[in-house]
């Protein structure tokens, strides 16, 4: 039996939709539809330690079926979710080149949206959670279907964003600019339902950094200098998952300091502007903390390419000040 205080992510979507007097439901709609996506996108995850059962990607399965890689499922999950609804001007993803057209066949509509169907994808075959992270930005070109311009505005012009973590359970949390809010996946019911409403930071946060430090002797000096500190006088202690919605979602909960910070051989860091640091940065600003490339705010930064990359430090707001400060101190 349904208990009466369930609040599913549908029923909050509504919710939140009859507050605005303006609004067509378009939005509602779309996050549906990623709610959507994500819950086939997980159930595939859910089974991907059964490849050697059911066959591995490229293989054929004991269905006689081709089985896909699961990136590449993901992202397809992603796009035939929203390609069809009227509602999506264009979109782009992390697994392609290009931006994404949406079908002539299919009438286009006002928003943007841009994934990393699959973060982390690395690390399925060892069993640890990774995610899927979504932006959301509204057509700033006057054609009727939008263009590659209309993928390069920055964070601070997102209207929503947000991730789902394939975890110990399936979660789905996002922000529309007005707080951000969990979802986990009920899977005797198959629905998400709110478990996390209004999440913030904690206050005082748990000291504990998080980054790949087996780069240390590529860092910056002032770097090496920053997590020397954390861990001397600092009085942190370290997790890393090396999987970036796993460690947000912990730093999110717990608080933190997360860093992919620039290093000799990757002079901008690993991770994308528009796939995971902005979507990530409006999601963490909406819950209290901060978001930073160690000079200036992520949700300002002007995109120049799809597959920008930049340096990034995000997490509880003293922690960011402080990774900042120390950096400028010693380039
Ligand atoms: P991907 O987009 O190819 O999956 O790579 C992104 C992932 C992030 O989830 C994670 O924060 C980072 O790569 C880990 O990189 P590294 O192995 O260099 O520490
Ligand atoms: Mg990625």
């Amino acid at each position: 039996m349904l208990q009466s205080h369930v609040v599913t992510i549908s029923r909050f979507l509504i919710d939140a939709e009859r507050k605005q007097p303006h609004a067509t439901g378009a939005f509602t709609s779309l996050l549906s539809d990623i709610a959507l996506a994500a819950k086939v996108i997980g159930r595939e995850v859910n089974k991907a330690g059964l490849v050697d059962i059911l066959g591995a990607a490229g293989d054929e399965n004991v269905h006689g079926e081709q089985v896909q890689k699961l990136d590449v499922f993901a992202n397809q999950v992603m796009f035939r979710a929203l390609d069809h609804t009227g509602l999506v001007a264009c979109m782009a993803s992390e697994e392609n080149e290009t931006f994404i057209p949406i079908p002539d066949k299919f009438p286009a509509g006002d928003y943007v949206v841009i994934y990393d169907p699959l973060d982390g994808s690395s690390n399925i075959d060892v069993n640890v959670s990774i995610g899927t992270i979504f932006s959301i930005h509204k057509k700033i070109t006057d054609g009727e279907r939008g263009t590659l311009a209309d993928c390069l505005q920055p964070g601070s012009r997102q209207v929503a964003a947000g991730y789902i973590l394939y975890g110990s359970s399936t979660m789905m949390v996002y922000t529309t600019g007005a707080g951000v809010h969990g979802f986990t996946l009920d899977p005797s019911i198959g629905e998400f339902v709110l478990s996390h409403p209004l999440l913030r930071f904690p206050d005082p946060p748990k000291k504990v950094y998080s980054v790949n430090e087996a780069y240390y002797a590529r860092w910056s000096r002032g770097q090496q200098r920053l997590v020397s500190h954390l861990k001397t006088d600092g009085g942190f202690g370290s997790r890393y998952i090396g999987s970036l919605v796993a460690d947000m979602h912990r730093i999110l909960l717990q608080g933190g300091l997360f860093m992919y910070p620039a290093e000799t051989q990757n002079p901008q860091g690993k991770l994308r502007l528009l796939y995971e640091a902005a979507p990530m940065a409006m999601v963490i600003e909406q819950a209290g903390g901060r978001a930073s490339n160690g000079i200036m705010d992520v949700m300002d930064i002007q995109p120049e390419s799809l597959h920008q990359r930049i340096p990034l430090y995000m997490g509880s707001k003293d922690f960011v000040d402080l990774a900042e400060k120390m950096l400028a101190e010693s380039p």
